[in-house]
């Protein structure tokens, strides 16, 4: 199973370990393509050396090839909202993961949206409870 990772590089980096953590369980179970979404060293601005063009096409390519997406969604970006929109006009399963202790409240898009599950956690153990039952889901 190949999963898309979602999270926010522009819109600012402090949830980047956590990310980083998401991922690392998540690949206890599948693939992940877009791992470089939760390296540290990928900061807002310094990306991997790719121009913006080239890092749309290929995030779209691996979007289209994956099995589903994993958002984090707690820190607001354009980038996720348009990778999650994009998604969901591919018909992908799209889990969005959400701490409403972050300060930040969830776009109405989002929560609202019929096309993708959100799973509001406190602790990182809920959201990988939420994650491991996601994945589950796609092997039925
Ligand atoms: C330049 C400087 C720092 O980062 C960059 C751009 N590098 C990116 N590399 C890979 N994926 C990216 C990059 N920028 C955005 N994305 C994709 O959009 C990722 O898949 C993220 O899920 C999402 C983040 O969007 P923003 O709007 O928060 O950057």
């Amino acid at each position: 199973m190949r999963v898309y990772f979602a999270g926010s590089i522009r819109g600012g980096r402090q949830d980047a370990a956590l990310y980083g953590e998401l991922i690392s369980f998540i690949k206890r179970y599948a693939e992940v393509l877009t791992e470089h979404v939760g390296d540290l060293s990928l900061n807002r601005d310094r990306g991997e050396g790719y121009s913006a063009s080239y890092i749309h096409a290929r995030d779209l390519d691996w979007l289209k090839e994956s099995d589903l997406m994993i958002a984090e969604v707690s820190t607001p970006s354009l980038g996720v909202g348009y990778e999650i929109a994009t998604a969901i006009h591919h018909h992908k399963r799209v889990l969005c993961l959400y701490n409403p202790k972050s300060g930040k409240k969830l776009s109405a898009m989002i929560a609202g949206s019929p096309d993708v599950e959100v799973c509001a956690y406190t602790d990182i153990g809920e959201a990988l409870g939420a994650i491991a039952s996601f994945l589950g889901e796609g092997e039925k």
